[in-house]
């Protein structure tokens, strides 16, 4: 089986004014749709890495996978997960929108407070060089922490190939300038300021929630 491309929880239009429809639908429906494709052209002739083995497997344990096509399916399998839990990060703007329940708690005790760890994430996000993502990451001990990875590199891969980035992700936000080139040019500071209202605290705090179970 192959991996297919889960459809957006909302219209194409629901983000704007903060990511405006025609990058969204180009960013799902070209970008993403390539990583898709090309993480099923790489597994082509190894099905058992692909469904119904357990989806997120694929990068938590993307160490075990061939050397041959490692490179293709830590680019495109990255690409294809990054993109579809960065969907379900955002939702319709909200005004004031801030972090909610057990996770805005925990996100005071560790940052001091809300506008903290936005200011934090903010700069951490304007700063990255080049092409990659900006994470809040619920770490194997309990903590949360803002983290980056370069390319399609993902939290849910192992620390022996992503390092200090390894976590279990509670929020992403994408860099490359196909997320935001169109309408905010190259100026990426103003983007990221943007991406605050659309973020879904709702869905953040119910992730956190789960993973916290599992630790
Ligand atoms: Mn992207």
């Amino acid at each position: 089986m192959s991996y297919i491309q889960t459809p957006l929880p909302y219209d194409i239009n629901a983000l704007e004014p903060a990511m405006d429809a025609e990058t969204l639908s180009i960013h799902y429906g070209k970008h993403h749709a390539t990583y898709t494709k090309n993480l099923n052209a790489a597994l082509e002739k190894h099905p058992e890495f692909t469904p119904p083995r357990c989806p997120g497997k694929l990068l938590m344990e993307i160490d075990k996978v061939p050397p041959a096509i490692f490179n293709a399916v830590r680019n495109f399998g990255g690409g294809h997960f990054n993109h579809a839990f960065f969907w379900k990060c955002l939702t319709a703007p909200r005004k004031d929108n801030q972090a909610v329940g057990e996770l805005a708690k925990a996100i005071d005790a560790q940052f001091g407070s809300f506008q903290a760890f936005r200011d934090a994430f903010t700069a951490t996000a304007t700063g990255l060089f080049g092409s990659g993502w900006t994470w809040l990451v619920l770490k194997d001990d309990g903590k949360l922490a803002i983290v980056t990875t370069p390319n399609q590199d993902s939290p849910f891969m192992p620390e022996s190939i992503v390092g200090a980035a390894h976590g279990r992700p509670l929020l992403a936000l994408d860099l490359w300038e196909h997320s935001y080139y169109l309408r905010y040019r190259n100026v990426r500071a103003d983007f990221v300021n943007a991406f605050w209202s659309i973020v879904d605290w709702d869905r953040a705090e119910k992730v956190f929630t789960e993973w916290s179970c599992k630790i």
